[in-house]
């Protein structure tokens, strides 16, 4: 008997966890940091990750500059995740951006740049 009561705890506490998870079903969440400094670089990298390939959501914060992105594991990985990151002109974490790319963001876009509206 206690182990039923035990098991439908768990049970219990496994189906609050997972609809507490907002990550939609089948994807998996990452966070990455970037060199991300206003809401240009959000709109850009939104849009830029938000479409490429099995990404199902990208959400940056410009204040953390860390962009959160929920991904179908099956169609793609994090490594190429990060390297479209770089690719669009910005550090996502240990990856550097993309010399050419960076040089072509707009001036407030750069990297050294603070943090701005
Ligand atoms: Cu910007």
């Amino acid at each position: 008997m206690k182990k039923l009561i035990i098991a439908s705890v768990f049970l219990f506490a496994f189906q609050l966890n997972t609809k507490c998870q907002d990550a939609p079903k089948g994807t998996e969440k990452i966070e990455i940091k970037t060199s991300a400094v206003c809401g240009m670089c959000k709109e850009r990298l939104e849009k830029e990750i938000g479409f490429a390939k099995g990404v199902k959501k990208a959400t940056l914060n410009k204040d953390t500059k860390v962009i959160t992105i929920y991904y179908n594991p099956k169609k793609t990985n994090t490594e190429s995740l990060k390297q479209k990151i770089a690719q669009t002109g910005y550090d996502a974490d240990e990856v550097k951006a993309d010399e050419k790319a960076h040089y072509k963001l707009p001036d407030c876009c750069k990297k050294g740049v603070e943090i701005h509206d």
